[in-house]
C-alpha cells in the first residue's frame, strides 16, 4: 500500500497535474486475463500500477463505450510495470489488451479476442 502511495504522487507529478491523483489501483495483465484490483473507482484521478505478470508482451488501453481510446500504456514487457494515470469522466469504460500478433503458420493471436477485456466502472464522488 506505502509503495502504491508513492507511485501515485509521482505519476501525478510526471503528468503536470497540480494536485495528486486521489485514487490508485492495480491492475495486472497475463495470458489472457486482466486482472483489476476493483472495477469502480470515484476519484478524479485514478493511478494504476499495470503490471505485466505473463510471458508475452501487453497493452493496457481504456475506451469508452463507443470504442474510442482515452489512455492507454506502451507496451509492457513480461515482468515490467506501468504507471497509468487516468482523470476519467464518471461513466462505464472498457479495459483491454490490444496486442494482435501472426505466428509463422499464419496463425492470428488477439489478446481481445483470446480474453483480455474487462469493463471499469467510474462514479462521480
Ligand atoms: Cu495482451
Amino acid at each position: 500500500m506505502r509503495r502504491l502511495a508513492a507511485f501515485t504522487v509521482i505519476a501525478a507529478a510526471l503528468a503536470g497535474c497540480s494536485e495528486p491523483a486521489s485514487e490508485s489501483g492495480t491492475v495486472v495483465l497475463d495470458e489472457y486475463t486482466i486482472d483489476l484490483s476493483g472495477s469502480v473507482f470515484t476519484g478524479d484521478a485514478v493511478s494504476l500500477a499495470v503490471e505485466n505478470a505473463g510471458e508475452f508482451a501487453h497493452t493496457l488501453v481504456v475506451t469508452r463505450r463507443d470504442g474510442s481510446a482515452v489512455a492507454a500504456t506502451a507496451t509492457v514487457p513480461p515482468g515490467s510495470t506501468a504507471e497509468l494515470v487516468l482523470d476519467l469522466e464518471p461513466g462505464e469504460y472498457q479495459v483491454s489488451c490490444r496486442i494482435v500478433v501472426q505466428l509463422a503458420d499464419g496463425t492470428i493471436i488477439d489478446h481481445y479476442e483470446q480474453g483480455m477485456v474487462e469493463s471499469l466502472r467510474v462514479e462521480s464522488r
